[in-house]
């Protein structure tokens, strides 16, 4: 232990010159590494348009499905490295995401029929879009299984609600958001009965089974989707796949897929050809164009219909007041997706070869004129194609989803059978270019390529299959986002990344500049709904509460060191842990935990969290903080005593250690070499421009923070060492040392910052 504390100040003193001095090894010519790796000059070219040098940042942030983890993915592009995974529907232990009350509460808002879904099947995540851009502020994202919808604040990338779908079984369709947020679109799959644990037989599949697109209404200034607000509108059971809200001239209207408006339904253990067949029998399906802002009026004039308790528009009114009709579209459809300027509507035809393209001008001319070819069997009036169409082009087989370009007129749509992505010219209806990725491409995507203004420059492939492409990890195989260079005429694919959580169905990236996550909470929030918590304390106001069978902890965490250190409560309590981080620092998190209570938390700076359990059993249990967040973490540590009822101490001395009044010399010398370490640091950074670098003023009103409290640790050493009393002198001295380390280190962390940034000497 002791040469351990000779080597930190070791390193402490030589930090800062070990810092300038790494340069100088005879380098390897690009010509050896390429030899040796065996690299191509087009390898060459395609690393040095995905590398990204250390310590810089990505120019796009991708958010990408977690598939069946329900949880979310960050990725840098080009980079495509990973930066986070976000927990949505699923527990994150890192996070304490469902092993702190905070966030237990947000998954409590996901359960259905009053059960716990602890897993999701998400698919499609948004951003949320002011004036048709994405704006950086909240994605969404939907779970197909259990239809439900997330709301993520980008602010610290937590998810702050789930919204649980009243009338739906199943979705897909979702999140897709309208231009300015006013509504997150979600859509049904598998069509049933609208009212919840009704029964009808198969048999009444046309008559009572039913299909929805449901309106959420999201509140921007909170943060949430008002539930109340929003609505639903019944729409036949077609089997709703994907939709998109339109945009610019087709602002207030969104159009949904549908893939097997046959209304088949299978059975082969009765001897009925399967859904695959009976589901793609017909040639189109029908593409629903609905008017969701007259919808909207609508339902605020009472015209919706109560279904547990949600409001419901139902086909007999939409078709009155005309805000709901039907456009053939070819054969099992999977993407609609609406042009930038809003203008047209893009289809991609899975068991079709061609992409067909609609005029939304086409469309609105045909309804004003009552121009339709017929109804459905349920009265909706059908547009006929012919009427609305503005080209269709051959692409490839299966095509399906489409993105689009920062230049006009150039989209990007995935042919699934082919694995290719087709470059394809919608205003002229040509192809222009046909890249072959590796297996199977399901979504592919563009920086902000669903939104008003694309930003090119890449796209990435989302492929269902790795195959043979990475070191093979068993049977259960990664999938493959592969990024491919979409800045010239001619597409070039440049990485394979291999993606550990499937299957991530689809991704959205926006510019890294829009997006502006804090570094700290203001000291005592409750992430989860960015109110003051009533557990927070400040530092010196910690204390423990017990009221009857009720104990709660009000406690902090800074470097190093939990307050309380003890925590005594009888067998059978009920133990409520607050803790607040009151760090100021970036990146200074403490986690916390209780050894086999199921309990974590994630405590970032300033957020104050709760974890909550029955001390049903009787022992000692260990608390520690679980991030390393310096050199005396481990030491970061408390005792849970869980007393049996009724039990009297027998004992009342601490164990103790031997200290000399020798120990007691070679402390205080050890804090003199220290200061002068810490005294450089300060001397350089004071004599620097460092109050125009807020990260560094933060850094520094952390070290002040850990200096001011040797004051009261010194007193305590000098007077234990003034009555000989050794082992507090000692003890106390190491206590002044420990600030000094943690002042030392956060001072070279802002010197290595401002020497890194530029900063300027002013003295
Ligand atoms: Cu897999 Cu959008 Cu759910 Cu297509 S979806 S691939
Ligand atoms: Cu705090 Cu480890």
């Amino acid at each position: 232990m002791k040469s351990m504390k000779r080597s930190w100040r070791l390193a402490l003193v030589s930090g800062a010159v070990l810092m300038a001095a790494s340069a100088g090894w005879a380098a390897e010519s690009l010509q050896d590494v390429m030899k040796r790796r065996g690299l191509s000059q087009q390898d060459l070219l395609a690393a040095s348009k995905t590398y990204v040098p250390t310590g810089k940042r990505d120019e796009f942030i991708a958010f990408s499905s977690g598939g069946q983890s329900g949880q979310i993915l960050v990725y840098g592009v080009p980079s495509m490295r990973i930066l986070k995974y976000i927990g949505v529907f699923t527990p994150e232990p890192w996070q304490g995401y469902g092993y702190d009350e905070e966030s237990k509460k947000v998954l409590a808002g996901g359960r259905i029929d009053g059960k716990d879904i602890t897993w999701g099947d998400t698919h499609h995540p948004g951003f949320s879009e002011t004036n048709g851009e994405a704006d950086g502020q909240f994605l969404f994202i939907n779970d197909k299984a259990n239809p439900r919808i997330a709301v993520i604040d980008l602010r610290d990338f937590e998810t702050k609600q789930i919204v649980v779908n009243p009338i739906m079984k199943s979705e897909h369709g979702g999140a897709f958001v309208t231009p300015n947020t006013d509504y997150i679109i979600e859509a049904v799959q598998y069509a049933a009965p609208l009212e919840n644990k009704k029964f009808y037989p198969l048999e009444e599949f046309n008559e009572k089974y039913r299909g929805a697109v449901t309106y959420w209404k999201f509140d921007r200034k909170e943060g949430l989707i008002k539930p109340e607000e929003s609505f639903s509108l019944e729409l036949p059971p077609y089997s709703q796949d994907l939709s998109d809200a339109g945009k610019g001239p087709s602002d207030g209207w969104s159009f949904t897929n549908s893939f097997c408006s046959e209304r088949y339904v299978g059975g082969i253990e009765k001897g009925r050809p399967p859904y695959e067949a009976g589901c793609s029998a017909k040639d189109t399906d029908y593409m629903h164009v609905i008017n969701w802002k007259r919808a909207a009026e609508l339902v605020k004039q009472g015209k919706a219909k109560k279904i547990n308790g949600h409001n419901v528009l139902m086909m007999e009114t939409s078709i009155k007041e005309g805000v709901l009709f039907l456009i053939p579209e070819p054969k099992s459809p999977h993407g609609v997706d609406v042009t930038p300027d809003g203008t047209k509507i893009v289809v991609a035809g899975k068991l079709d070869t061609h992409v067909s393209v609609y005029s939304f001008d086409k469309i609105m001319a045909a309804i004003k004129a009552g121009k339709f070819e017929s109804k459905d069997p349920y009265g909706i009036p059908v547009i006929s194609m012919k009427d609305t169409l503005h080209t269709q082009v051959a692409l490839g087989l299966g095509p399906l989803h489409t993105q689009f370009d920062s230049k006009n007129c150039i989209a990007y749509t995935s042919l699934y059978v082919d694995s290719q992505v087709a470059k394809w010219d919608f205003c002229e209806g040509k192809v222009l270019d046909k890249l072959s990725i590796h297996y199977n491409i399901g979504h592919l995507m563009t920086m902000e390529g669903d939104t008003t203004k694309p930003k090119g420059k890449y796209l990435v492939a989302l492929n269902k299959l790795s195959i043979d492409r990475f070191n093979p990890v068993g049977p259960l195989h990664p999938q493959n986002h592969q990024l491919i260079d979409i800045s010239n005429d001619k597409m070039q694919l440049l990485y394979d990344m291999p993606v550990p959580l499937g299957e991530p169905h689809y991704v959205v990236a926006i510019a890294a500049d829009k997006l502006k996550p804090a570094v700290r909470y203001k000291v005592g929030t409750n992430s989860r709904t960015d109110k003051p918590h009533p557990g927070m304390v400040r530092a010196g106001e910690e204390k423990i509460v017990k009221k009857g069978n009720k104990v709660e902890v009000f406690g902090t965490l800074i470097r190093s060191h939990i307050t309380p250190e003890t925590i005594e409560v009888e067998v059978g309590d009920e133990v409520t842990i607050n803790m607040t981080n009151l760090e100021r620092a970036q990146d200074e998190t403490h986690g916390f935990t209780v050894s086999t209570y199921n309990v974590h938390a994630s405590v970032e700076p300033g957020k104050t969290v709760s974890v909550k359990f029955k001390a049903d059993k009787e022992g000692v249990y260990p608390y520690y903080c679980t991030e390393f967040c310096s050199a005396l973490h481990l030491e970061m540590q408390g005792y849970l005593l869980v007393k049996p009822k009724g039990w009297k101490a027998t004992k009342t001395t601490l164990a103790a250690g031997s200290y000399s009044e020798a120990d007691y010399k070679k402390q205080v010398k050890k804090i003199a070499d220290t200061q002068a370490v810490i005294d450089s640091v300060v001397g350089y950074i004071t004599s620097v421009n460092y109050k125009d670098f807020p990260d560094v003023v933060n850094l520094v009103e952390d070290a002040t923070d850990q200096l001011g409290k040797m004051k009261d640790a010194k007193a305590k050493h000098e007077a234990a060492a003034a009555k000989k009393d050794w082992e507090q002198a000692n003890l106390w001295a190491e206590q002044v040392w420990q600030y000094q380390v943690k002042a030392a280190d956060i001072g070279l962390r802002a010197k290595t910052f401002l020497e890194q940034s530029g900063a300027k000497k002013t003295k």
